[in-house]
């Protein structure tokens, strides 16, 4: 198949970048030939703003030849069963007979808490209650800018089962250093059965790459509670029990 725009299968998208040069025609005619290496041709400057000295943002809107092939997409699929919170709940209490320990946190310099608030705070997102509202669930919420030393350290005190970490912050692959050198930390300061399940979320993060990363799940855009909830539930009782 080939992207939609004006008319089915004309190939018509629109992209946004920046390049480092004062808006002029001559700005404009760069941006165009950029989008014809991108393969959009023909291709239209629909919108050019300075920002700020010597710097273009642009929108382009123009042609693809590509063909998407659908049966080639490879996803991280939901493995495990969407609980209700009374079924979480009871899941844990029946099987674990204590509360489950949950640690989050913002790590590196990264303040961006909204994400990670929205699956732990008892507000949640998108309808849903976040874990702080299950009742078998002990969250610990750390807040912006955690240091992994400090993360550890408190998983560590709060026994912890699982830890969540979100990385928004993308800028020089930061979220995915963050992430490689917080798994190095926990599998250093803890040894394999007591270490916590290991838990990465934010919107640029690929779902595929848990292995490369050291952790155990990777949750992107539009993550809910629940799911998260349903998850650990999989992850530490339900799949831990049927594996000898
Ligand atoms: C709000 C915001 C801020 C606020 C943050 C306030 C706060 N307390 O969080 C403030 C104003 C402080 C801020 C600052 C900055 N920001 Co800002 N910010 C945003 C903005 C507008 C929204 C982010 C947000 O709240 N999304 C809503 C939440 C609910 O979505 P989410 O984070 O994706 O979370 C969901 C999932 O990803 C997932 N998830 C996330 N984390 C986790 C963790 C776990 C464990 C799990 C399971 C799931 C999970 O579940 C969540 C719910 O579905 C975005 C742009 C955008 N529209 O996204 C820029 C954006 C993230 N910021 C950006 C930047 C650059 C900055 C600054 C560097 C700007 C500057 N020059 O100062 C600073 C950096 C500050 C810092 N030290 O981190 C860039 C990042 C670019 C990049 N490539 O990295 C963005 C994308 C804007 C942009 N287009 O340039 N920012």
């Amino acid at each position: 198949m080939r992207p939609y725009g004006d008319t089915t299968g004309d190939g018509m998208v629109q992209v946004s970048f920046t390049l480092p040069v004062t808006h002029d025609k001559r700005a404009e005619g760069a941006a165009v030939q950029l989008a014809n290496r991108m393969g959009i041709d023909p291709a239209m400057v629909v919108h050019a703003k300075g920002m700020g000295d010597g710097f273009t943002f642009f929108v382009v809107y123009g042609r693809v030849n590509h063909l998407v092939d659908l049966n080639a997409v490879q996803v991280v699929e939901r493995d495990f069963a969407l609980l209700s919170a009374k079924d979480v709940n009871a899941v844990i209490k029946q099987r674990l007979r204590r509360k489950l320990s949950v640690v989050g946190a913002c790590i590196g310099t990264d303040a961006h808490t909204v994400g990670i608030d929205a699956i732990l705070n008892v507000k949640g997102i998108a309808g849903e209650k976040g874990l702080e509202y299950y009742r078998e669930l002990k969250v610990t919420n750390m807040g912006a800018q955690v240091s992994v030393p400090e993360l550890v350290e408190t998983a560590r005190a709060e026994k912890a089962d699982a830890v969540l970490v979100s990385q928004v912050v993308t800028q020089r692959d930061a979220h995915l250093h963050n992430t490689r050198e917080m798994s190095a930390a926990f599998r250093e300061a803890l040894p394999a059965g007591r270490r916590p399940l290991l838990i990465v979320g934010g919107p640029r993060f690929d779902e595929t790459m848990t292995d490369e990363l050291g952790v155990d799940r990777i949750f992107g855009r539009g993550t809910t509670p629940g799911e998260v909830a349903s998850y650990l539930v999989h992850a530490l009782i339900t799949q831990r029990k049927a594996t000898p």
